[in-house]
C-alpha cells in the first residue's frame, strides 16, 4: 500500500478547478457538504465514477466510501441502470404528463417497504420531507411537528433547527434567512430520549401533528437508536393522534429492502425516500397509508405538485436499481464486507490508543473520536474532529474518499471486495497511527 501518494501537488487541477468556480458558484460548490468545511482544504473535482472507485481531474483513483452521500449502493456506473437510463433517454427526457414507468416504480415501493400503501414520487428527499410535513398537517389539522437534534431532513424551513449534516459540519444549526414564524411550531426534542418525549406529549400531545426523524440517524455520523425509544414513538404517537415519520432517505433500501421500518419491525405511518430510490438521479418520494396519501392533490386538498416530478429518465435508474436489489439483494455480502472493515478498524484505533466508537448498521458506518458512546447530537459533537480531519486527510492522500465530516454517514457499496477492505485497513493503519502522532 503506497503511502501518501496523493499529495497537494498531485491535485493542482482540483485546486484550480476550485478557484474558478469560487468565481460563479456560491462556495464554489452545489451543496456545502461537499466543501470539505469539516476537514479543511478544499474539495476534490471528480471526472468519472466506475464501480466502487472515483476519479478526479488530476487522474487521482479514489476507492469511494461516500457512494454520493448513499444513492450509489451498487457502486458507480452499474451496467443495468445505465442500459435503463440509455433505453429511455432515447424516447425522451420528460413529458409533464403520466407514464407507466412511474407506475411500475410506485408499485415496487409498495411491494418493498412494509408500511407504504400509496407513493408520491419528487425530485429530492427535501421535496418529499417538506411535503410529508404538508399532509400531516392537513391530515391532522394540527401544526406542531416534533424533529430531534441532529437529524437532517433536507433544507426544510420549518426543519432548519439544530439540523445535522453539513448545517452541522458548518456549524450553522439555525439558519438566517428562516423566519422565526417559520419554525415556531417546530419542538426539539433530543435524539434517545425516552422522558423529554413523555414530557412533550404530556404538555403538547393534542397539538402535535407529526413526529418526523431520520430511525437511524446518518446525519450525526451514524447513532444507533434505543429500540424502546422507537417503540415509544410509536405507541405515544398512535395514542395521541399524531403521524409517526420516518425519514428513510438514508435508510431506505441501503440497510435492507424495507429499511430501517424493517430491521426494527416498526410500521410508521408516512415514510420519506430519497437516495437509493432514485439510482443517482435526482428522485425523491413520500408514501405511507392510503388514508394518509389520498389527502394529497389531486386525491384531497392537500397541495403539492413538481415539473419533473416522476420524470422518466430518473425514475428509470430507480426502477433498475431496486428490481436489481430485489433480484439479486446484496446485503448479506455489504454486512460482511462492512463487518469485516468496522471490525479491523477497532482493533487499528485501539492497537495506538485512540479512543473510538464505531457504529455500523448493514453498509452504513462511522469512525467517531469519541471516547464515549455516541447516542445523540450533544454527545456527538464532544467528537474530536480535529483526530477526525487528521483521519481523513491521511487516508484521502492514500487513495481512500471518506466523507468529508465527521457527521456523516460512510457506506460500502456492493462493488466493494474483500481485497479492497483489505487494502482499506492496511492504510488506516498507517493514518490512525499518524493521527495520534499528530492529533
Ligand atoms: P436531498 O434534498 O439532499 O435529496 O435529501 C435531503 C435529506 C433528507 N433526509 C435525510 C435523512 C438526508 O440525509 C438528506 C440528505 N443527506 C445529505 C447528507 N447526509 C445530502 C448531502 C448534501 O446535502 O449534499
Amino acid at each position: 500500500m503506497p503511502k501518501r501518494s496523493i499529495q497537494e501537488s498531485q491535485r493542482n487541477r482540483s485546486r484550480q478547478a476550485f478557484e474558478r468556480a469560487c468565481r460563479v458558484i456560491p462556495g464554489g460548490v452545489n451543496s456545502p457538504a461537499r466543501a470539505f468545511g469539516g476537514v479543511g482544504g478544499q474539495p476534490l473535482f471528480f471526472v468519472r465514477g466506475e464501480g466502487p472507485y472515483l476519479f478526479d481531474i488530476d487522474g487521482n483513483r479514489y476507492l469511494d466510501y461516500v457512494g454520493s452521500w448513499g444513492p450509489l449502493i451498487l457502486g458507480h456506473g452499474h451496467p443495468r441502470i445505465v442500459e435503463a437510463i440509455q433505453r429511455t433517454l432515447r424516447d425522451g427526457t420528460t413529458f409533464g404528463a403520466p407514464t407507466e414507468l412511474e407506475t411500475q416504480l410506485a408499485e415496487l415501493i409498495v411491494e418493498l417497504v412494509p408500511s407504504i400503501q400509496m407513493v408520491r414520487l419528487v425530485c429530492s428527499g427535501t421535496e418529499a420531507a417538506m411535503s410529508a410535513i404538508r399532509l400531516a398537517r392537513g391530515f391532522t389539522g394540527r401544526d406542531m411537528i416534533v424533529k430531534f437534534s441532529g437529524c437532517y431532513h433536507g433544507h426544510v424551513d420549518s426543519l432548519l433547527v439544530a439540523a445535522g449534516s453539513s448545517a452541522t459540519t458548518l456549524g450553522v444549526p439555525n439558519s438566517p434567512g428562516v423566519p422565526r414564524n417559520a419554525t415556531a411550531d417546530t419542538l426539539l426534542l433530543r435524539f434517545n430520549d425516552l422522558e423529554q418525549l413523555r414530557g412533550a406529549f404530556q404538555e403538547w400531545g393534542d397539538r402535535i401533528a407529526g413526529v418526523v426523524l431520520e430511525p437511524v440517524p446518518g446525519n450525526m455520523g451514524l447513532v444507533m437508536p434505543l429500540e424502546e425509544f422507537l417503540h415509544e414513538l410509536r405507541r405515544l404517537t398512535h395514542n395521541h393522534g399524531a403521524l409517526l415519520i420516518f425519514d428513510e432517505v438514508i435508510t431506505g433500501f441501503r440497510v435492507g429492502l424495507g429499511g430501517a421500518q424493517e430491521s426494527y419491525k416498526q410500521q410508521p405511518d408516512i415514510t420519506i425516500l430519497g437516495k437509493i430510490v432514485g439510482g443517482g438521479l435526482p428522485l425523491g418520494a413520500y408514501g405511507g397509508r392510503a388514508d394518509i396519501m389520498k389527502k394529497v392533490m389531486p386525491a384531497g386538498p392537500v397541495f403539492q405538485a413538481g415539473t419533473l416530478s416522476g420524470n422518466p429518465l430518473a425514475v428509470a435508474a430507480g426502477l433498475a436499481t431496486l428490481q436489481q436489489l430485489r433480484q439479486h439483494a446484496p446485503y448479506a455480502w455489504l454486512e460482511q464486507l462492512c463487518r469485516t472493515l468496522v471490525e479491523g478498524l477497532g482493533q487499528s484505533a485501539g492497537m495506538v490508543g485512540l479512543p473510538h466508537q464505531l457504529p455500523r448498521l448493514g453498509s452504513m458506518w462511522t469512525l467517531f473520536f469519541n471516547a464515549n458512546p455516541v447516542t445523540d447530537y450533544d454527545t456527538a459533537r464532544t467528537s474530536d474532529t480535529k483526530r477526525f480531519s487528521l483521519f481523513f486527510w491521511g487516508m484521502l492522500e492514500r487513495g481512500f474518499y471518506l466523507p468529508c465530516s465527521q457527521f456523516e454517514a460512510a457506506f460500502v457499496s456492493a462493488a466493494h471486495t474483500e481485497e479492497l477492505i483489505a487494502q482499506t485497513l492496511s492504510a488506516a493503519r498507517e493514518a490512525l497511527a499518524e493521527v495520534l502522532d499528530h492529533g
